[in-house]
């Protein structure tokens, strides 16, 4: 039998449609409507390696859509990855390779967890921003060894989400060629036809943002399908939107064209139906042997890497250097000289006991560390002087201009966010980013995909409280610190001085799965009266900063960020009135939480029950450590317009509250 194009296509509608009916569960819809493009790309261009899912130069494929994950999981079966017909058939099951959503690292050649509907597209911004950056770095004349292309499916619904706007808005600006996204015109969504609720003319909107639009591709006409990706690879300044009109669920004769299609599993009866209509014969989870013959890249993907690998030989053979720093970039390990660099910012900033506030801290530490990390990509939500995120070596990202390090994203926390999430994932770069802390509502989805995907990328977040005063309570963060510390698997930072400061930034360099949030202080500190065991125990989020004189303590005061200095005072006035107690800065809960019993115990003994927390926010997660019988002094309603003083005295922040509400348990 000669397999035709249609019947390649086809294959992807059986899987999708017969996974979806076996777990009951699922989006059968866009599979069937974008099959013909994916079956195109997939087979006409896309260079990758089933046997090795991490090669550098593979072309990256996102699923925006992701709520369509059978159309990636059939496609990396039929192409050869180690996802086989059974991991098909346990689609959406507890530890199956198939979850409902992609998800990174559950599944070989998923590139990003997609479902939270534009963040992919934003992810693919940051994968083509960061190729080209890698490129613009490591390629040399004639060793072109960073160059491949980002392919991103989307559909209406990312294209309504705001996000799609702030990362596309900055791949026009930064002229991403290399970045070719498929629009799935389709004409729903979940509410039925979309006319009523999205009738942006989306084709001059990208045109608009400096794309390259190639608008009305019939998206089930394979011809009409690679003439637009051939446009597509000619761009040399623009990234490429391909509007492809296409029929959800195409091929189901009674519910093609409809939102009933979208997430719900056809039915025995209309599978029935369709695969007549589609003239397949075979049965549930089978596929002709010619079908799988004809995507096999196994064959083709082994040759790219070969080739690839070839090239690179010849790379290291002229810039050994070059390509020794290309292999750890990629391997994300941070340099021997960067152990060098924070350890001296930490006994620099241990002598000179600087008053500054954590975000100076903060931009002194990442001036220090900058030369031992090439990987560094810095930025700011338009926020640069107020973050202090930028170093003087930093070069400007900018206009169609990507050699360099730091990145004015512009007044798009989310965007950042997401994009950061990308460059994370495509490697090679370490990515932080500055807003206000108020502004990480913004960003947060995001953030919660960092932590979910298990990727480093480093939130710096000032402004933490408060104390920044006058700009009142839009600006003034009340619940943030504490509605981060929810997500899981995030590590949310207070520092207290310029110290824990650069621990923060030590232990958000050097964990690869965790994402990290630094929460900085816009007023001075003073610096903490630290020993070689203090600055041993920050590293574990949480220790004795000073003990009660003698050691035996019948009470604690634990406390973050600018509070700690206030827990202090009080130590010393309760200390005159007979009252000894120890004081416990925890600038990570998280990291704190993780640590060993006994260790915990030895911060925070069970015999003393006298327990005061203090912090300049929401008061619910410190009961975890004060108790029952604790005391908490945060802030449960919105900040004030005022000077910061008088804001906390206002609310309670003084050392006469501390005292009162001590001697009150
Ligand atoms: C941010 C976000 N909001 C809502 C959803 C729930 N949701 C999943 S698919 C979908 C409709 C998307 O429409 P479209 O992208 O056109 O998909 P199609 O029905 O065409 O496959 C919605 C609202 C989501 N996944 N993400
Ligand atoms: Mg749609």
């Amino acid at each position: 039998m000669t397999v035709t194009r249609t019947d390649l296509a086809n294959a992807i509608r059986v899987l999708t449609m017969d996974a979806v009916e076996k777990a009951n569960s699922g989006h059968p819809g866009m599979p069937m409507g974008m099959a013909d493009i994916a079956e195109v790309l997939w087979n006409d261009f896309l260079q990758h390696n089933p046997a090795n899912p991490h090669w550098s130069g593979r072309d990256r494929f996102i699923l925006s859509n992701g709520h369509g994950s059978m159309l990636q999981y059939a496609l990396l079966h039929l192409t050869g990855y180690d996802l086989s017909i059974d991991d098909l058939q346990q689609f959406r099951q507890w530890h199956s390779k198939t979850p409902g959503h992609p998800e990174y690292r559950d599944t070989p050649g998923v590139e990003t967890t997609t479902g939270p509907l534009g963040q992919g597209l934003a992810n693919g911004v940051g994968m083509a921003l960061a190729e080209r950056m890698l490129a613009a770095q490591f390629n040399r004349p004639d060793h072109e060894i960073v160059n491949n292309h980002t392919y991103v499916f989307l559909g209406d619904g990312c294209l309504m989400e705001g996000v799609s706007h702030e990362a596309c808005s900055l791949a026009g600006v930064w002229g991403l060629n290399k970045l070719i996204c498929f629009y799935d015109d389709n004409n729903i969504s979940i509410d039925g036809h979309v006319d009523d609720w999205f009738g942006d003319d989306t084709p001059a909107r990208f045109e608009a943002y400096g794309w390259h639009v190639i608008p009305h591709v019939d998206g089930h006409d394979p011809e009409a399908i690679k003439k637009a990706i051939h446009s597509a690879h000619k761009q040399t300044a623009k990234p490429t939107l391909i509007c492809c009109k296409t029929v959800i669920g195409h091929g189901s004769p009674n519910k093609a064209g409809t939102h009933d299609v979208h997430g719900a599993a056809l039915g025995a009866e209309e599978i029935a139906l369709t695969r007549k209509n589609l003239g397949w014969s075979g049965a549930a989870f089978e596929i002709p042997e010619s079908i799988y013959h004809a995507y096999n890249a196994k064959a083709k993907g082994a040759a790219a890497e070969g080739a690839w690998k070839e090239k690179f030989a010849k790379y290291k053979a002229n810039f050994p250097k070059e390509a020794a720093e290309f292999e750890r970039r990629l391997a994300g390990e941070p340099s021997a000289d960067f152990d060098k660099a924070i350890a001296k910012m930490i006994s620099d900033f241990r002598k000179d006991a600087p008053k500054i506030a954590t975000r100076v801290a903060s931009g002194k530490t990442i001036q220090g560390i900058a030369a031992s990390l090439p990987e560094f990509l810095g930025g700011s939500a338009d926020l640069t002087p107020s973050n202090n995120t930028r170093w003087k070596e930093a070069i400007d990202i900018g206009k169609h201009r990507l050699m360099g390090n730091y990145i004015h994203y512009g007044v798009r926390e989310f965007g950042m966010s997401a994009i950061m999430n990308g460059v994370s994932l495509y490697g090679g770069f370490l990515p932080f980013g500055g807003t206000f802390l108020i502004f990480s509502d913004y960003s947060r989805n995001a953030i919660r995909m960092s932590a979910l995907m298990g990727i480093r990328v480093v939130y710096v977040m000032t402004h933490d409280s408060i104390g920044l005063g006058e700009d009142g309570p839009t600006h003034q963060p009340v619940e943030q610190v504490n509605s981060l510390r929810l997500i899981p698997n995030l590590h949310v930072w207070r520092p207290a001085d310029a110290v824990e400061t650069a621990v923060a930034w030590e232990s958000a360099v050097k964990l690869a799965r965790t994402p990290s949030l630094l929460a900085l202080s816009r007023q001075n500190l003073p610096a903490l009266p630290h020993t070689d065991e203090t600055v041993a125990h920050a590293r574990r989020g949480g220790y004795v900063i000073k003990d009660a004189e003698g050691g035996k303590a019948k009470g604690i005061l634990i406390a973050t960020g600018s509070e700690v200095e206030l827990a202090l005072a009080a130590q010393a006035k309760l200390a005159e009135q007979g009252h000894p107690v120890r004081v416990v800065s925890m600038p990570c809960m998280e990291l704190f939480a993780a640590q060993d019993t006994a260790y915990q115990e030895s911060v925070l003994p069970t015999s003393i029950s006298k327990r005061v927390a203090i912090e300049a926010g929401t008061t619910g997660l410190w009961y975890k450590y004060v108790g029952l019988h604790g005391a908490v002094i945060g802030i449960d309603h919105f900040g004030a317009s005022a000077p910061a003083p008088i804001l906390f005295e206002k609310f309670g922040f003084t050392v006469d509250n501390v005292v009162v509400r001590f001697q009150s348990l």
